[in-house]
């Protein structure tokens, strides 16, 4: 993508409207431009991280066996009545009447639209267990919303939902979902601590939240700083093998790690010596909750046992704020100058800077280097715009691309270019092959 022609309205100043760190990197990276308070659009460098980040939960998804759906975002109000949950929800659910005068809503979750397919499409323990997930956008209508794309009204979501026969294999299902959040987290370049959380309006007898540690989150955290250390994909994982799927959960649940809803300070003093104990702030980028049968009983989805016996199906739901993300990988990696993608959400891989666009010579090695990078398949924005090379470089480590090359008249004359890698700062001068070497690798 050359530079010249991307749509990327970064600001020279601070937006007075943001008040942390991620809002403000956003808007001034041009991401996002607010449209109504807590909902925005997603401008393309935005989108791509967005889009990244999408991708990363799906394999994820898929790997632990769940099974990607695409439900609505407006619902009925009738299935939320059949559940109780419509009076439960009060202002936060946006309520829509449509032109027959019938109450729907936009959807702000999906237990209930899940349960129906789910309770009319199956009917006996043979055809279970089932996973199933979608990515799709959710409307709250938050009193606060705030901290740009951290607090939205709208927002993206990845919830899915497990259906089993039973207690124990349902437990199963929420510990296979509960270690791909590990790794899909780890993947994204963070350390999302589960910790022990209230169920809200979600309801169920067990939940845990997955918590990024930053001054900035919303929740108070208290953990034992050994579960900050804990390393998710070390090993590899068989999602077929329960024993060692639960082994994993246990290990990470073994320490104390709660939200303050959970805390109990006794316990906490009690059980984490005091060199141990982590008091600090987070940002839930995750939840899973296991209900049992709070939703397939009063919406009937019942299914047959072995003996023959009608059972309401075990059900466990699990949601990762997709959106949410974006702000929380910013909160998590940044300097002074910009954002520092981590190189499996960055939006493009390398940031080519011609240093002197009106030179014919260093005009023909960037366009060299343009088209080798593209045809080797690495995603590469071209800097070839007419601006000092001082304005080009704030630039490019305001947006954080991972590898920025520098490609100017001195550098070619000593047959070198220049890498600079964002997260580090160091620099290489080098030939161009090994340097293409380096970014195509
Ligand atoms: N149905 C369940 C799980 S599928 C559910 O809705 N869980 S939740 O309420 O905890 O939301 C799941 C995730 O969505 C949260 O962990 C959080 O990362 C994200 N999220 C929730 N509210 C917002 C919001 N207002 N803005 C951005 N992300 C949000």
């Amino acid at each position: 993508m050359r530079l010249s022609a991307y749509f990327l309205p970064t600001l020279k100043e601070n937006p007075a409207e943001a008040q942390i760190v991620s809002h403000r990197l956003m808007l001034r990276a041009g991401m996002i431009r607010q449209a109504s308070a807590g909902i925005y659009s997603w401008l393309p460098l935005g989108f791509r991280v967005l889009k990244r980040i999408e991708q990363i939960v799906r394999e994820e998804q898929d790997r632990a066996g769940a099974q990607e759906v695409l439900m609505p975002t407006i619902q009925s109000a009738d299935l939320w009545k059949q559940s109780g949950r419509y009076n439960d929800y009060g202002k936060e659910m946006l309520r829509i009447t449509d032109r027959h005068e019938r109450e729907m809503l936009y959807g702000p979750t999906n237990e209930e639209l899940i349960t129906d397919i789910f309770r009319t499409a199956v009917k006996s323990y043979r055809e279970l267990p089932r996973m199933l997930y979608h990515i799709q956008w959710k409307f709250r209508d938050e009193v606060r919303p705030r901290f740009g794309v951290m607090r939205g009204r709208e927002f993206l979501m990845k919830d899915g939902y497990s259906f089993d026969i039973d207690y124990e294999t349902s437990r199963q299902a929420y510990n296979r979902m509960f270690v791909s959040y590990l790794r899909t987290f780890q993947r994204l370049g963070l350390r999302a601590i589960p910790m022990a959380a209230d169920t809200g309006p979600i309801g169920g007898d067990l939940s845990h939240e997955f918590i990024i540690l930053a001054d900035t989150g919303e929740s108070a955290v208290f953990c034992d700083r050994g579960v900050i250390e804990f390393d998710a994909l070390g090993t590899e994982i068989d999602y077929g093998d329960a024993e060692a799927v639960g082994k994993v959960v246990e290990h990470f649940t073994s320490l104390y790690a709660r939200t303050d809803e959970k805390h109990d300070e006794a316990l906490f003093e009690g059980q984490v010596p005091e060199a141990r104990r982590y008091v600090g702030r987070g940002i839930e980028v995750g939840h899973v909750f296991h209900f049992g049968a709070k939703y397939s009983q009063p919406l009937g989805a019942m299914v047959a046992k072995a003996d023959g016996e009608m059972v309401p199906v075990q059900g466990g739901s699990y949601g990762i704020g997709v959106s949410r993300l974006v702000g929380a990988v910013i909160e998590a990696s940044h300097d002074d100058a910009g954002i520092i993608w981590p190189d499996s959400v960055a939006p493009f891989h390398v940031g080519l800077v011609n240093l002197k666009n009106n030179d014919e010579a260093t005009n023909a090695k960037c366009e060299e280097i343009y088209a080798k990078l593209n045809s080797a398949g690495v995603e590469v924005l071209y800097d070839d715009r007419d601006e000092r090379p001082g304005a080009k470089f704030a630039e490019m480590d305001l947006i954080g691309l991972p590898w920025q090359l520098i490609v100017g008249p001195r550098g070619i004359a000593a047959g070198k270019v220049e890498l600079k890698r964002r997260a580090t700062g160091e620099r290489q001068e080098l030939a161009l092959e090994p340097a293409l070497d380096k970014l195509t690798a």
